[in-house]
């Protein structure tokens, strides 16, 4: 039996609902229940978007928690620490941002970055305001009038420390930076890193999950440790940190994040009369959907991140490879892209559970069907391409990823990540970004 046809829209909001009520933290809302008791940013932006569908104020809420945790410089972390002791690792002492000039008074939070959905998240929580109106609009249009400075000052940062040479493709010092943590598009680089003394630690992350090599292994994560500490011992200076790490990589996944939310936060900005900024903004958003276009292989039809210190190309086969799906921009790109995405080597792949992009194709070498970034399907990530489909009016194709994600969703474990040919559930359950998604899919 096919479960989406017993479970009504309804049972599957409620059921959303409640995970993101689990995971309340009263003014954050953590990744996982145990596996990530913290707030992650880019997790924070879709959770969100999925709040404003229940609750507008709350979504507030969790957007102004993020903003808090701001940097000086404009950066927003990407773990933000919750009171919760629960043993996450690395904690905030092992991050070593305590001695960051640029961390915010009383803010515990790591030192490095995720990619920019914000702003597409403020957008969403203004939308619902204005269409619920009352006080939910009132709250929305004022939490815009007094963020904005902070998204625009996030965007800025981006756009010159992490782009110092006006490419349009952002620049990350870690593999966590791009949020998809052990994807084989980092396997180069890291294989080029030798690790120094990293001191002893124990891992948290394997004690949550059924069954360890779904994990990064040891190895990977010495070489992960290594880079916190080459930062950290700059003090998470930008100006040093360029220089201190072993790990630089244009990722053409968090540009196309960049090129799209820049574009969303100058409607925003021209909405609340800063023409200026809005013009800015516009800008970058120009630069970096260049940046992304550029990147793509003609071979292939997918786009690249590149690898800085090696000065090569990453082409593995991976879903970053569908920047511009989310960059947005030259039509012809865009319609071959989507033919691609919906072939043989993605949507279309034989024996597929539901006919979603997995986050490695399955025709490609690198592909482990259980391994975290290296084959599962993540549902956040398809609401997101179904956000950047919506917006250029690809009605068909959000059709087939909201359905196909309802189906996926309809099992109600709201599954970090999933096995592509068996549906199973993976990772952490009741994970907060996958209930958001299944909240904005419902809508
Ligand atoms: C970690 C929280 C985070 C996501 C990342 C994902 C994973 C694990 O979980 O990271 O320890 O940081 O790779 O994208 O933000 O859901």
């Amino acid at each position: 039996m096919n479960p989406t046809r017993s479970l009504s829209m309804e049972e599957l909001r409620s059921a959303a609902t409640e995970v993101l009520k689990v995971n309340d933290l009263g003014t954050m809302t953590s990744a996982a229940p145990n596996l990530y008791p913290h707030m992650w940013s880019w997790d924070a932006a879709f959770v969100a978007i999925g709040l404003a569908r229940t609750s507008v104020p709350r979504a507030v809420t969790e957007l102004r928690s993020l903003l808090k945790a701001q940097w000086s410089t404009g950066m927003i972390p990407h773990i933000v620490f919750s009171d919760n002791h629960t043993g996450y690792f690395p904690g905030f002492d092992r991050w070593g941002t305590a001695g960051a000039a640029a961390l915010p008074e009383g803010i515990k939070s790591s030192g490095i970055c995720q990619p920019p959905v914000h702003a597409i998240a403020l957008r969403h929580i203004v939308d619902r305001g204005r269409e619920n109106g009352g006080a939910d609009q009132e709250v929305a249009e004022a939490f815009l009038a007094e963020s904005f400075d902070g998204w625009l000052a996030w965007h800025r940062w981006l756009a010159t420390v992490r782009d110092p040479d006006g490419v349009g493709l952002v620049e990350i010092h870690h593999g966590w930076e791009s949020g998809f943590d052990n994807s084989p598009r980092w396997d180069g680089p890291y294989s080029r890193i030798v690790p120094g003394t990293v001191p002893p630690f124990t891992r948290r992350d394997v004690l949550h999950v059924a069954d360890a090599s779904e994990r990064p292994d040891d190895a990977e994560y010495t070489k992960y440790l290594w880079l916190v500490q080459q930062m950290a011992e700059v003090r998470f200076d930008d100006a040093a940190v360029q220089d201190a790490v072993d790990f630089r990589v244009r990722d053409v996944f968090f540009s196309a994040i960049m090129a799209a939310s820049s574009d969303v936060l100058a409607g925003l900005a021209a909405e609340i009369g800063r023409d200026q900024d809005a013009e800015e903004l516009r800008s970058m958003a120009t630069r970096f959907r260049e940046g992304v276009a550029s990147t793509v292989d003609p071979a292939t039809g997918l786009a690249r991140d590149y690898d800085v210190l090696a000065r090569e190309w990453i082409g593995t086969e991976t879903v970053s490879g569908f920047a511009p799906l989310v960059a947005g921009g030259d039509p012809a790109l865009l319609a071959a892209q989507r033919e691609l995405l919906l072939g043989p080597r993605w949507m279309g792949f034989p024996g597929l559970r539901f006919a979603l992009p997995p986050s490695t194709s399955p025709a490609s070498e690198a592909f482990r069907p259980r391994t975290y970034w290296r084959g599962p399907v993540w549902p956040f990530l398809n609401l997101l391409l179904g956000w950047a489909c919506a917006r250029d009016g690809e009605t068909a194709l959000v059709d087939a990823l909201r359905s196909a994600s309802l189906e996926q969703l309809s099992d109600l474990q709201f599954g970090e990540y999933y096995e592509p040919f068996t549906g199973e559930p993976l990772g952490s359950l009741a994970q907060a970004w996958t209930a958001a998604a299944a909240l904005e899919w419902v809508g």
